[in-house]
């Protein structure tokens, strides 16, 4: 062991990413340079997986192979580019970031030539390392190199002394025992034969190499072969039977190698397999066919972790951001409006070019509430706007907002907005009301005067303390809600917004359940009378003190002021 290396007692930064990420509890506790060490050293066969981006690397673990090879031609095929070092080395190391991130189990790079001389082999082990790579293959050849299998007899090879150097190198550099350097012998490509592989073996044996790479672009086995014989067991020798792939493994078994590597079919199959999806796509100009032949785009994300995000949200979003839902009373038919709702509810009047809900949809989307309930009633086949959830009040009467919310307790869980489908409004108005950290909150307007001048109907309210410039009134609370307040009274009109925290919709919920269970009563129960119950119950509502920004739809002329308000 060289003395620049670091003591065992300090974590090796060669798992850096398994302290940064998230991790199952059964994940390996041993770093993957000595899985992989251990792996190479085992009297059992091993079998190495090519994979050539985080995606495959993924699917050769979860396949059940114990390393990864990550192939100099699978990356730069999938790059689009050659495997002559055409990828820069920081490209490739890019890549195997991904890769390494991907999975869990330990991957041996090919390093190509080490990128350069010993000084770049050097740099290259330290960056492996701090990546959780768990060894690299060297091959004897100079940069840039070419694929072993393109034209291989005409590949000068490396110098020996050389190479040992490069191989001296990186073994030096490399901060922790544990780490693989794997020389890899290109004799037999280069057309010399057993004795120059042997002499070359050897030789990086002593310049300290964990294993010898024998390669042979031969369709038999009788270079390798031949190679094992002599060599022994002098270091663990690995093969790639990418030409000779018809040998049975038990051959290579009985001959006693280390380790095989299946150095490309990941990145073949893809090949194929998008080649026949490109062309199909092309001919048919339709998904029909190629829908049921292809991953689901469920499998995508299972193989991204996305379960494992959705966990950690729970975990480490505040919990307003996380689900706020809103719950809109839409079943109102608003006789006052005549003609213009015999045939569709309140909510769905033209104001602007489009419905009343199409807006407040609009306005709560854009306030980031998405998980949205409409409750219908009257004329309910004419509401048919998309990308929300319906609850009916069925009853004919003139319906009672706390029945429809009844019918809607369904909806009723976690964070809560409850407002009317008959109001406009901007969105910092759900907006705050999700910042309130109260079980009760209600959005109070102080400008109430106005729609007193404009006799028009209106729910007031009294509070704990009227609107204060100069306070941060935050510590107001509801005291009653009301249509009969004498105006001396009057701090507010109530806007129709109800925010409930999860304990406070479980709360309602129950209350709901309570008030209506017996169907519609003699007397509809509205809102505000659900407010007082509250009230009543004990329970503190938070006001929120606003001014204006909203538009209550009750008369014609409101649709018309409707679209100014937008
Ligand atoms: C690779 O997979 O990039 C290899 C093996 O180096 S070979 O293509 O056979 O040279
Ligand atoms: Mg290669």
């Amino acid at each position: 062991m060289s003395s620049s290396k670091l003591p065992k007692n300090i974590d090796s930064p060669i798992d850096n990413h398994e302290r940064v990420y998230e991790r199952p509890a059964d994940f390996p506790k041993v770093p993957k340079a000595a899985r992989l060490r251990n792996l190479i050293r085992s009297q059992e066969l091993t079998f190495l997986m090519e994979a050539h981006n985080g995606l495959s690397a993924r699917i050769v673990e979860e396949a059940g192979f114990e390393a990864i090879w990550a192939s100099g031609l699978s990356i730069s095929a999938a790059l689009g580019v050659r495997d002559s070092n055409e990828a820069s080395w920081t490209q490739v190391l890019e890549v195997l970031e991904f890769m390494s991130d991907a999975s869990s189990i330990p991957i041996l790079v090919d390093g190509d030539t080490g990128y350069g001389n010993f000084n770049n082999m050097r740099r290259l082990v330290r960056k492996l390392e701090q990546r959780g790579i768990g060894g690299v293959c060297i091959e004897d050849k100079q940069f840039p190199k070419t694929n072993s299998f393109i034209n291989g007899t005409a590949q000068p090879l490396a110098d020996i002394d050389e190479f040992c150097g490069r191989i001296k190198a990186g073994k030096d550099s490399q901060r922790y025992d544990e780490f693989v350097v794997v020389a890899r012998v290109e004799a037999f490509i280069a057309g010399w034969g057993l004795s120059e592989a042997l002499k070359r073996a050897e030789a990086y044996r002593m310049a300290g190499a964990d294993a010898i790479l024998i390669h042979s672009a031969k369709r038999h086995p009788s270079e390798i072969l031949a190679f094992k014989r002599e060599w022994g067991d002098r270091l663990p020798v690995v093969i790639v039977p990418t030409k000779y792939y018809t040998t049975s493994t038990d051959v290579f078994r009985e001959f006693g190698f280390s380790a095989v590597i299946w150095a490309n079919h990941m990145m073949r199959s893809c090949i194929t397999a998008m080649q026949d999806t490109a062309k199909l796509i092309f001919q048919e100009q339709t998904l029909i066919s190629v829908e049921d032949r292809i991953a689901s785009i469920a499998e995508v994300f299972r193989l991204q972790g996305a379960e494992e995000l959705e966990e950690a949200e729970k975990r480490y979003l505040p919990q307003n951001a996380k689900v706020t839902r809103a719950i809109i009373l839409g079943a109102a038919h608003g006789p006052e409006m005549g003609l213009l709702t015999d045939s569709r509810p309140k909510c769905m009047l033209d104001v602007a070019g489009a419905p009343v809900l199409a807006h407040i949809l609009e306005t709560y989307r854009a306030a980031s509430v998405k998980d949205i309930t409409v409750i219908r009633g009257w004329k309910k086949e004419a509401i048919d706007l998309e990308g929300v959830q319906y609850c009916d009040n069925d009853d004919e009467r003139e319906p009672s907002e706390a029945y429809s919310l009844f019918k809607g307790s369904s909806a009723l869980e976690g964070t809560c907005i409850i407002s009317y489908g008959d109001v406009l409004f901007k969105k910092y108005i759900p907006q705050e009301l999700m910042e309130v950290d109260a079980d009760f909150a209600v959005i109070v307007d102080t400008n109430w005067k106005d729609s007193r001048n404009r006799d028009r109907y209106a729910e007031y309210v009294t509070c704990s303390k009227p609107y204060s410039r100069h306070s941060n009134n935050s510590d107001i609370v509801l005291m009653k809600v009301s249509e009969d307040i004498p105006p001396k009274s009057i701090d507010g009109e109530w806007m129709g917004f109800l925010k409930t925290s999860p304990t406070g919709t479980a709360f309602l919920r129950e209350l709901l359940l309570k008030l209506c269970e017996n169907g519609p009563q003699q007397t509809p129960l509205q809102m505000v009378d659900v407010l007082s119950e509250i009230i009543a119950a004990g329970k503190t509502i938070r006001v929120v003190y606003t001014a204006g920004n909203w538009l209550d739809i009750d008369r014609v002329e409101d649709v018309l002021a409707g679209s100014s308000f937008r």
